[in-house]
């Protein structure tokens, strides 16, 4: 059953400081805002300017926009506390992404949040959770991002949120300064994962003694995309009642067809098997909330930076709707 049209409220998440590149010693310098690893706070309004949302539009969708969250760096959020890079920042900042996803749920509508960085998953993913009890969480990444403040060897949050979402896993943290606020709210039983491909030791002990459910690129090359996908949503939600979060890394995707993120990883999803994906997700007819992150235009030529969004915003489109773009065939062709 398809609801007869589908509301989609969509918030932008300019948020960086899960990936910061910012100097340690002069965190507040000027020097820092010309970091090209801080681009991914323009990623929501490049999608905008990709038409996106006239592009959900002609697919049938209701849309609403939100336009962007206004974050506020926290004064003296020092480079490192406790193993996290900037926790006070990133942690107020995703209280605001929480309010705002539970409060468009609250609308009826769906949720698209585009980052910034994946450290928007925290907000995102507890926002749905505060709505949704019941929640599945399909995470489509390269990276698992389940390391906790003591097992990070870079400090970034954006490489941290599943841990702090896991029931099973936050009392091996230490309590951030920032992050207090963070309830586990889904238990490692819910969440599955797609397109692993670079995998910290730590994070793939998580892995294996939670028994979380992973596909592996080397999965997915025997099973193929369609088996994966769906064996997935089959283990996160056996019964089908489920309320599914899409956390989508861009840098999922194989860095040819996506360069412009900030932590590319060779070998990853074509754009046919990422758009199967996107429909797979769809046809359950119960996806309420994505998080399209890390798509950083700053890091690739100009028109390798519109190639990748002109992508990203096809993957959306057909999550949302399940239609795809028509692309003239053959058939189409006179000759
Ligand atoms: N696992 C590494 C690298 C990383 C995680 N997520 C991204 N990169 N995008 C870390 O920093 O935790
Ligand atoms: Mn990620
Ligand atoms: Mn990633």
């Amino acid at each position: 059953r398809r609801p007869p049209t589908q509301n989609i409220g969509i918030i932008g998440a300019p948020l960086v400081y899960g990936q910061p590149s910012i100097d340690p010693i002069f965190p507040f310098s000027q020097l820092n805002l010309l970091q090209p690893l801080q681009g991914a706070c323009a990623a929501p309004d490049l999608l905008r300017g990709l038409r996106l949302a006239e592009v959900l539009k002609s697919k049938g969708a209701n849309v609403k926009d939100y336009g962007n969250l206004e974050f506020r760096a926290v004064p003296n959020d020092f480079a490192v506390v406790l193993g996290c890079n900037y926790a006070r920042t990133v942690g107020r900042a995703n209280k605001q992404i929480q309010d705002e996803v539970s409060n468009i749920l609250k609308n009826g509508e769906s949720v698209l949040v585009l980052g910034g960085d994946h450290s928007v998953g925290l907000g995102s993913v507890s926002g749905h959770a505060k709505i949704r009890q019941d929640m599945a969480l399909l995470w489509v990444d390269a990276h698992p991002d389940i390391n906790t403040p003591l097992t990070s060897t870079s400090g970034n949050l954006h490489g941290m949120p599943v841990s702090f979402l896991v029931k099973e896993l936050p009392h091996l943290s230490p309590r951030v300064p920032g992050l207090e606020w963070v309830e586990p709210c889904i238990s490692s039983r819910n969440i599955a994962y797609i397109g692993l491909r670079s995998v910290d030791l730590q994070e793939k002990m998580f892995l294996r003694t939670l028994g979380i459910c992973n596909f592996t690129m080397e999965d997915i090359k025997e099973l193929g995309i369609d088996t994966a996908v769906t064996n997935a949503l089959d283990r996160i939600d056996p019964e089908g009642k489920r309320s599914i979060h899409l956390s989508f890394d861009v840098d999922a995707l194989d860095p040819l067809i996506i360069p412009a993120t900030g932590t590319p990883v060779p070998n990853g999803l074509d754009f046919r098997q990422a758009l199967t994906i996107a429909r797979i997700v769809y046809n359950t007819r119960r996806m309420s909330v994505m998080d399209v992150v890390e798509l950083n235009p700053l890091l690739s030529t100009p028109s390798a930076a519109i190639r990748s969004a002109q992508v990203t915003v096809e993957i959306i489109a057909r999550a949302f709707t399940g239609k795809r773009m028509r692309y003239p065939s053959i058939r189409d062709v006179d000759i």
